[in-house]
């Protein structure tokens, strides 16, 4: 049987896991029924397994299957290792490690939107490690495809990233993973004459993507490895690219079997990143096998392997020989770029939802974290019931605040910040590529916004193929980036799409813009009532509803001035006897502005917290009474 070792990788929502879910189907080693019964959440897919993946309708975490197929035409049996990854940028780091598994890649894109910033970067890391690419135009089904023109913007961009010769004869396959079929014959894809399944696709995948180490492999080469018989006598090593977590044998190391054979029961040493040799005997061996893991006797050079049983192992820690340990060179361990105090809740409402609201319980629970999140750092704030915790942005710190309240967990989070760097004795913050397609109606409004966020306009063209879309380049300070999203939304009244990608970083230029609206705040506890809603109707949005519980200094809604008011919303009309004409019509109530946790994390200010429960996001200011507010005012004015 032989291997082919590839990962799925594009720009964020262009069809990754569809495919890769289509791909299980058709690979004709499950059935239908049984697979049907796995799919679930928004996109009612099966390789999107976690909650908050399905709910949010995203890949957070990259995943393993692997799948054996038959080639009909020369009747050859395959396994075929397939490696979906996320694409949110949030996530780049992980996409980057696991690459390091692969011998190619499938390089989606959507055949409307064409290649996006995340598309850059991905497949930048993947030409640096030798993957051979195999092209997707995707959703070739949309009528607003544009398949000719997004063709040539991959080959530019493979021409920008100075790929080598071998990437550049790339085979295209016209997909639509949705409907489950490819071809890499143009003139398949009108209706009517388009194939039925992704056969094509298989066969591409197969013919295209080099077996581990064979020759002429720029993979192998990468390596040092001329032939799959040289890895095999080398000693062993295997680069630890992703964790698993079982509750019965702690960590599962995964990676490449880069060179080598391992063993079950076979002693081994564990390089860490730091360095530190340990003498370790492993337990057991496992290969990706359908959609979980099979034991193994033994896995060798090229193949994929879960080892059980090594202590203290990490991300980028390098399983060697017992004897002769060398280390693989370190796989890239992102730096935190933002970074948030969570505290414990001391709100009126504290421990009325959650189970778990002490210091000491969500101190404990962001220890476990830093176990499997490798990207994640926590510092405790001396004396205070608070820990300062970094990650890769907002999305990032956002799903582990989502997770631990879906885990019964409480806290109070501060506004996020990020995080500055000295280089060269300069102090420089993070700064992204923003990426906005938009119809050219909105362009100039989507640049004023962008500009006057201290954006920097780099590149803009009409999208070839369009009709009238505009695709604009800019270079932006993360820090300008909070809220940016919403601001977009409204200024183009949904239209413009926005993503955004690390770039580096460069000396901070002034302040961030602060938010442009003051907020309502509750002045006294209670219930919110209609009658209220409706007699402040023209003070501002609210963020609450009739019957909804707040507390002296939540913040209920979003002022329609600068400044911050104060508000009552649980007076209740007086009642009579007496109907007054006219005056009795029902309440005029907008709906509440629904703030999802990241938005409202982009939202708050310095003085203001998110306070986070099972069942309810609530923003509240820090010092809730009034007159604590005018007293902290007063401290924080500079002397
Ligand atoms: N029209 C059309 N829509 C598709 C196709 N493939 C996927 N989609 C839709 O695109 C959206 C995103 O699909 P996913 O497979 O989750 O995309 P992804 O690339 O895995 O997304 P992330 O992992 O979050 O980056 C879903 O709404 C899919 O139904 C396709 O071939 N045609
Ligand atoms: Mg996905």
């Amino acid at each position: 049987m032989e291997l082919r070792n590839l990962a799925i990788i594009a720009h964020v929502d262009h069809g990754k896991t569809t495919l890769t879910d289509r791909l299980l189907y058709q690979s004709g080693m499950f059935r239908t029924e049984d697979l049907d019964k796995l799919a679930g959440g928004q996109h009612g897919l099966i390789m999107d397994s976690g909650d908050l993946e399905r709910e949010r309708g995203i890949t957070i975490t990259a995943k393993n299957c692997a799948v054996r197929w038959t080639d009909a035409r020369t009747g050859k049996d395959y396994k075929l290792n397939l490696i979906d990854t996320p694409g949110h940028a949030d996530f780049g780091g992980e996409v980057e490690r696991v690459l390091n598994m692969a011998d190619g890649c499938l390089l989606v894109v959507d055949s409307f939107e064409g290649p996006m910033p995340q598309t850059r970067f991905v497949l930048s890391k993947a030409l640096a490690l030798g993957l051979k690419p195999i092209v997707i135009i995707n959703k070739i089904d949309k009528p607003s495809a544009r398949p000719d023109a997004v063709v040539n913007e991959v080959f530019d961009l493979l021409v920008a990233l100075e790929a080598p010769e071998y990437a550049l004869d790339f085979p295209i396959v016209y997909a639509s993973g949705r409907e489950g079929w490819g071809t890499l014959d143009r003139a398949k894809t009108e209706e009517g004459k388009r194939p039925k399944d992704l056969l094509e696709l298989f066969q591409a995948i197969v013919d295209h993507i080099p077996a581990p180490y064979a020759p002429g492999s720029p993979r192998g080469s990468a390596a040092g490895f001329k032939s799959r018989e040289e890895a095999l006598a080398h000693s062993l090593q295997i680069m630890v690219t992703s964790i698993l977590y079982s509750d019965y044998v702690g960590r599962i190391a995964v990676g490449r079997v880069t060179a080598g054979t391992i063993r079950p029961s076979m002693p081994v040493s564990l390089v860490t990143r730091g360095g530190e040799v340990s003498r370790q005997r492993v337990l057991k061996v496992e290969v990706f096998e359908a959609l979980g893991r099979a034991e193994a006797k033994e896995v060798t050079a090229g193949d994929i392997v879960a080892v059980i049983g090594v202590e203290g192992v990490e991300i980028g820690a390098t399983i060697a020989d017992a004897d002769n340990p060398v280390a693989l060179p370190p796989v890239s361990v992102d730096e935190p770029t933002v970074t948030m105090a969570f505290r414990v809740n001391d709100s009126p409402f504290a421990g009325r939802d959650g189970k778990f609201v002490t210091g000491r319980q969500v101190g404990d629970r962001l220890t476990r974290e830093l176990e499997r999140n490798v990207a994640l750092r926590v510092e405790r704030e001396p004396g205070a019931d608070a820990f300062q915790v970094s990650g890769r942005g907002l999305m990032h710190l956002g799903v582990l605040i989502e997770t631990m309240r879906r885990e019964g967990y409480e806290l109070q989070v501060g506004k996020p910040r990020v995080i500055l760097k000295e280089v060269d004795g300069v102090t420089c913050e993070p700064v992204e590529t923003l990426a906005v397609d938009c119809p050219e109606s909105c362009q100039s409004d989507v640049m004023s916004l962008v500009l006057g966020r201290k954006g920097e306009l780099r590149h803009m063209d009409a999208k070839a193929g369009t009709s009238g879309w505009i695709h604009m380049e800019f270079k932006i300070p993360s820090r300008s980036l909070f809220g940016l999203r919403t601001m977009m939304l409204t200024t183009t009244r949904g239209e413009a799409v926005m993503y955004h990608t690390l770039l580096g970083y460069e000396p901070v230029r002034g302040e961030p813009p602060r938010r442009p609206a003051g907020v309502l705040i509750a002045g006294e506890p209670g219930q919110v009532f209609a009658y209220s809603l409706d007699r402040l109707y023209d003070r501002g949005d609210f963020f609450v509803s009739p019957g909804d519980e707040v507390y002296e200094g939540m913040v209920v809604g979003e002022h329609c001035k600068d400044n911050d008011l104060v508000i009552n919303l649980s007076h209740n009309k007086k009642l009579t006897n007496v109907r007054a004409a006219g005056s009795d019509d029902a309440a005029r109530i907008k709906p509440p502005r629904k703030m999802s946790l990241e938005a409202c994390l982009e939202y708050i200010e310095i003085d203001e917290l998110v306070e986070v429960t099972p069942n309810f996001i609530r923003m509240r200011k820090r010092h809730l009474t009034e007159n604590d507010r005018k007293r902290f005012d007063k401290q924080a004015v500079p002397a």
